[in-house]
């Protein structure tokens, strides 16, 4: 191969291969990135970030930013050793040209150093460059200042040349890019709540690197956000609990690296007054919601030098059983975070990590820490003990009543609650419910529904805050039971979606304060004993409407925000009306009802969805914990107290 620099108005065979490689990205984004959707839309994104990352990793880089403008051009930029421009000896152009142009260029041009923040599928610059509509990229090095420029989706547009100079010990790379609307046809709009929580994220996962976040877009982000964790995962955990009282003072830490593998270990972890467990594990930056090697090695490690202390100690008697993976989950909030050089991932939607090392890495770090931590400090040791033994009874209790109240309600046998009006139809996928709060305005529910496929469960009260309350608490409750025999699909672990009764779960509340901590509540429950029907989409929430414009008995419009109110009002010109404000479902006469909430041509459902597990266990422990002054405000702030709902 010749080590000229190949000109870009006479395309040569090297050329022709670099835009056949572009040009399969372009056709099959999907291969590449996932999806052309918002999510896929972010990955470009996290791909440059990662570049980024791993310089900062490698010892160069110490500080990253990130911006967004109002046009969506994304510019990334660190000061790391800024990306070779010498030429590169296979393709015969510069090393950063190659890097943008041809796929998987990654490290396997640097000399060795491996990738350690995989992106989706190890893509990489080049895939970003070809979903772009044009990438520029700025080189300081060596008292130089390089730039380069690419447009329509990766072709050349302008090669690599010198523009500047600058102090030599100025260095780094920064890279631009505008996201192809041809290619992301739902838009190219970035989401700041996702950008801002991913970095943070990636600023939590790797101690002592600087992120800085800037928002340029007019609106109420606008700003910059620094995020910079010299305690790194410590710190990530001390972020989830902030809403907890933890049972202890110190986070337990540890970290650690196998040198035959390269492969290594983070792990932070604490334990605090609640009953639920936030366990998140990660490998190379990359969340692994369905856990895998790694966790496996955190759990099995945890229970095993726990169990060891407590019996030596005298905790647990030698005839006892140990104490269970569930028992020590109880209140545990944890972060375990791998780099491995060769990452495997596994399951239907490879979020599992498959590398078997990686648990015995897990087991020999996190291990000998603990069993020295749990020696050092007895009083820490103790503590965890009897919070785990205290699970422990509550389980076998629980186990015990919910025996009892299978027995007594048979969930499995078909029968249902005498409260439940239900449907005619036998057919889930038309079928819905309305669980309705009150029992005046599920009276006027059940009078202004289609029988034919809606059926009603009036609840009375607050149900019972599930967060704070154990399993055979929770299973004592009656609006519970209820709800569990009228979906008819069990609970828990034992799900069956195929059994599930409704197709359509509807919550309705008043549109106040007090209704909308009765949907935080039944959103709580759901969440943590029927996950799968929020995941699968079958959880809505009704939208009542806030006003009527009233003449007369006749309601001439009805409104459902304070903006349609303002636009409604315009619309009416001469008209005379009242407005009249609903404070409750139970105002509302059946056909009102109907016209307003029930009937599938008028009504406005929000789709109770789960993007990000992580976020919404956050907003639900913030809702149910102990504390309660952030619930108060973030109920008063958000009249929309969950952030995934869709419309
Ligand atoms: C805003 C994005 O890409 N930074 C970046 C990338 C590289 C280097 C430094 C780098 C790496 C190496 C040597 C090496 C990359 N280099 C390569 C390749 N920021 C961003 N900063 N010198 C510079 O790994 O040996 C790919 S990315 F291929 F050259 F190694």
């Amino acid at each position: 191969m010749s080590n000229t620099t190949i000109q870009h108005d006479n395309y040569t065979s090297e050329d022709i291969q670099v835009l056949e490689g572009l040009e399969a990205v372009r056709k099959r984004p999907g291969m590449y990135i996932g999806t052309t959707s918002s999510t896929g839309l972010h990955h470009l994104v996290w791909e440059i970030i990662d570049n980024s990352v791993d310089e900062a990793l490698a010892g160069y880089a110490k500080r990253i930013e990130v911006s967004v403008d109002s046009n969506d051009v994304v510019t990334v930029k660190d000061d790391g050793r800024g990306m070779p421009v010498e030429i590169h000896p296979k393709t015969g152009v510069s090393t950063v040209e190659t890097i943008f142009t041809i796929l998987h260029a990654g490290g396997k041009f640097g000399g060795g150093a491996y990738k350690v923040s995989g992106g989706l599928h190890g893509v990489g610059a080049s895939v970003v460059n070809a979903l772009s509509e044009w990438l520029e990229a700025v080189i300081h090095k060596d008292g130089k200042v390089y730039f380069i420029r690419f447009k329509d989706g990766g072709k050349v547009d302008q090669p690599l040349k010198e523009i500047g100079t600058c102090d030599p010990l100025e260095t780094g790379s920064i890279v631009r890019f505008k996201a192809d609307p041809e290619i992301f046809k739902e838009g190219t709009i970035y989401d700041y709540k996702t950008l801002h929580d991913r970095i943070r994220q990636m600023a939590f996962l790797n101690k002592g690197i600087r992120l800085d976040f800037y928002w340029e877009k007019e609106d109420e982000h606008k700003g910059e956000h620094s995020f910079c964790y010299e305690g790194g995962i410590k710190e990530y955990v001390e972020f989830l609990d902030q809403n907890e009282n933890r049972l202890f003072e110190n986070v337990l830490y540890c970290d650690g690296a196998d040198k035959d593998t390269s492969i290594a270990v983070e792990v932070a972890l604490q334990y605090n007054t609640s009953y639920t467990e936030k366990v998140y594990s990660f490998c190379n930056n990359i969340f692994t919601p369905d856990g895998g090697m790694h966790l496996d090695g955190f759990r099995q490690t945890l229970s095993r030098v726990i169990n060891t202390y407590a019996k030596d100690n005298n905790y647990i008697k030698k005839d006892e059983p140990n104490l269970t993976n569930d028992d020590l989950k109880e209140g545990l909030t944890a972060i375990i975070s791998v780099k491995h050089p060769d990452p495997q991932y596994e399951g239907q939607t490879k979020g599992k990590l498959g590398n078997a090392e990686a648990k015995t890495i897990v087991n020999k770090i996190f291990g000998d820490f603990l069993k020295r931590y749990l020696l050092e400090n007895p009083d820490v040791a103790k503590i965890i003990i009897e919070k785990a033994k205290s699970a422990s009874e509550a389980r076998l209790a629980a186990q015990k009543a919910r025996e009892s109240v299978r027995r007594k309600d048979d969930f499995g046998s078909g029968n249902l609650p005498t409260k439940l009006k239900d449907c005619a139809s036998r057919d889930p996928s038309i079928c819905e419910i309305y669980i309705v709060e009150g029992n005046s305005a599920g009276g006027s529910a059940q009078l202004g529904r289609d029988s034919n496929f809606q059926a009603i469960l009036p609840l009375r009260g607050k149900i019972l805050n599930v967060e704070k309350a154990r399993m055979h608490k929770i299973f004592d409750n009656a609006e519970i039971r209820m709800m569990i025999q009228a979906f008819g699909c069990g609970f828990g672990e034992e799900i069956d979606i195929s059994k599930l009764r409704y197709h359509k779960i509807v919550i309705m509340t008043d549109a106040d304060v007090d209704g909308q901590h009765i949907s935080a509540l039944m959103l709580t429950f759901l969440y943590r004993y029927f996950k799968p029907l929020i995941e699968g989409g079958y959880v809505y929430i009704a939208m009542p409407p806030l006003y009527g414009l009233q003449k007369g008995q006749k309601v001439l419009r009805y409104c459902y925000t304070d903006e349609e109110l303002e636009l409604a009002k315009r619309d009416f010109g001469d008209e005379k009306y009242v407005v009249q404000r609903y404070k409750g479902l139970g105002e509302m006469d059946a056909s009102q009802l109907w016209e307003t909430t029930l009937n599938p041509e008028n009504r406005t459902l929000k789709r109770v969805s789960i993007e990000d597990a992580i976020d919404a266990d956050q907003v639900f422990s913030m809702l149910m914990g102990d504390e309660v002054e952030p619930r108060k405000n973030f109920i008063i702030e958000n009249a929309h107290f969950v952030k995934n709902l869709d419309y």
